[in-house]
């Protein structure tokens, strides 16, 4: 499917892997997004040249890959799983350690929404870090987008409510072929309220608060830090990879 008008295409924001049913369909791209820390850990793998990650839902299989000799991140509950390699820092993926590598990763809540979203028409993986490539080639892929925040346990979470937010605000700002539902609607509007200064609008949000026990503010930092990268990873054949390059071009053109 393919629409030109203007204000044709939908777009709406999902704010929990468990309201997903909700809102899925045959045609919208799935935005995957997990600001702290899922999301913008697994765009720093790609932009520090990781091969393929591959996201999963329990630690359990994490564990069977970690077994076969896979390079396995696991997070429960903002603390890295004892026996494995990484936690979910970005900074764990960084360097050598990923350049070339395939990685699986199990989180509490990010690797939780990809697995409920895996048999959309594509799955892509969205942060701050990679946020305008990533809304370039939406624009440019004039098809359905539905934001999908990975919250906390199911539960509405605000890191992740920005975001969608700010995407919102670049495409409808970029272009008028998008009509908005009135989720990412009121995200759009909660962003505006909060781009002056999204670290400080974010001050008691409950993972913030969550990660800054852990000492994480490093981290915090870090994953509301614009386009730090360009690639778009994309869900295939179960696996993460990078959107290929010249597809990108080729419809942003
Ligand atoms: O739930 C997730 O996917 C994580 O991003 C949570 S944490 O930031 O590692 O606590």
């Amino acid at each position: 499917m393919k629409m030109n008008e203007a204000l044709s295409i939908k777009i709406d924001a999902c704010f929990s892997p468990h309201l997903y049913p909700v809102y899925k369909d045959q045609e919208s791209i799935v935005v995957i997004i997990d600001i702290l820390r899922a999301t913008s850990a697994i765009c720093t793998a790609f932009e520090h040249g990781a091969h393929k990650v591959i996201p999963v839902a329990t630690v359990a299989e994490a564990r069977d890959y970690k077994e076969k000799g896979f390079k396995v991140g696991a997070e429960r509950d903002g603390i890295m799983v004892d026996g494995f390699d990484f936690g979910n820092s970005p900074f764990s993926y960084m360097g050598d350690q990923v350049k070339d590598q395939t990685i699986v990763i199990t989180t509490t809540n990010g690797t939780q929404a990809v697995e409920a979203a895996k048999e959309a028409y594509k799955v892509v993986i969205g942060s701050f870090i990679n946020i305008t490539a990533l809304c370039d080639w939406l624009i440019a892929e004039k098809r359905p987008v539905l934001l999908l925040c990975s919250g906390w346990k199911n539960k509405f979470n605000l890191e992740d409510a920005l975001f969608a937010g700010a995407v919102t605000e670049a495409l409808t700002q970029k272009t008028e072929q998008f009509k908005c539902g009135d989720a990412c609607l009121a995200l759009k509007y909660l962003y505006q309220m909060a781009k002056q200064d999204p670290v400080k609008f974010l001050k008691h949000s409950s993972h913030k608060e969550r990660l800054a026990k852990l000492n994480l503010k490093k981290d915090i930092k870090y994953c509301l830090t614009p386009d730090l990268s360009s690639i778009i990873p994309v869900l295939e054949n179960g696996a993460l990879v990078r959107l290929p390059v010249k597809s990108y071009l080729e419809s942003a053109s």
